[in-house]
């Protein structure tokens, strides 16, 4: 038997002056123990690397990371942002350049946090970049931006008849909150699959894959505490197995 080959978009730290990439280990870690091996791809703007990059990996992993620069999304950035990570300009274009390469394949995706809000504006949507001040519910403290081991859990309710509703198979789940932007305007060619009590849009289904799963939580974090998370990186690998 071997395992699946799973492209991981690489996250960046952007204090320090080499820019180095880096990934935290859960992502690894999870695919692992879901049955596939996870490697760090280079962040190219080369677009025949990027072409054999999708060709060669069975699935690819879009990772948490910083904002999106708003201008993807024609807005600029709010003044006065609560919580702000930086940008990424590296990942803003290497992500907007692979991801249609790997859509065209039917590649299966698996998109977490950041990757999720990219893949909505790739898509023609757009972002609310404050979610303390912008939040359709003043009960915004559901999505604590940034709580250090990211265990603290809100429910979601998931939509029947979607990839996730599969997966889980559970109405109703909790899960973890580690984010101070989310969706606003929902892309072309995305399906809702859960929200949160405030109506806030936590996973959309890629409708033209056969498994494009994408959450805005971190499955990786609570892979052995959370049936359900675990549940997504099983059902993502194996889909990776029967290309
Ligand atoms: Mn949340």
């Amino acid at each position: 038997m071997s395992y699946p080959l799973i492209g991981i978009v690489p996250q960046l730290d952007i204090t320090t002056p080499m820019r180095h990439v880096r990934l935290f280990p859960q992502y690894q870690r999870s695919i692992e123990k879901a049955g596939g091996i996870g490697v760090m791809l280079p962040l190219t703007n080369n677009k025949d690397i990027m072409n054999q990059l999708a060709q060669t990996f069975d699935g690819f992993l879009f990772t948490g990371g910083q904002d999106l620069n708003p201008h993807l999304y024609g807005e600029d950035e709010l003044e006065n942002l609560e919580a702000t990570t930086g940008y990424a300009p590296e990942r803003d274009y290497f992500e907007s350049a692979f991801y249609p390469l790997v859509k065209k394949l039917n590649k299966p995706i698996l998109a977490i946090c950041r990757g999720f809000q990219i893949i909505n504006v790739l898509h023609g949507g757009t972002i609310i970049q404050d979610l303390p001040r912008q939040s359709p519910d003043p009960n915004f403290v559901l999505h604590p931006a940034w709580n250090e081991n990211r265990e603290q859990l809100h429910d979601i309710f998931i939509n029947p008849n979607t990839s996730l509703y599969n997966i889980i198979k559970r109405k109703k789940v909790k899960v973890n909150s580690y984010h101070h932007q989310g969706i606003n305007q929902l892309g072309k060619g995305l399906t809702v699959s859960a929200t949160s009590p405030d109506g806030l849009i936590e996973a959309f289904d890629i409708d033209d894959l056969n498994f494009g799963v994408a959450v805005q939580w971190h499955p990786e974090v609570l892979y052995d505490k959370q049936l359900s998370d675990g549940k997504i990186f099983k059902a993502f690998i194996e889909n990776c197995s029967n290309k």
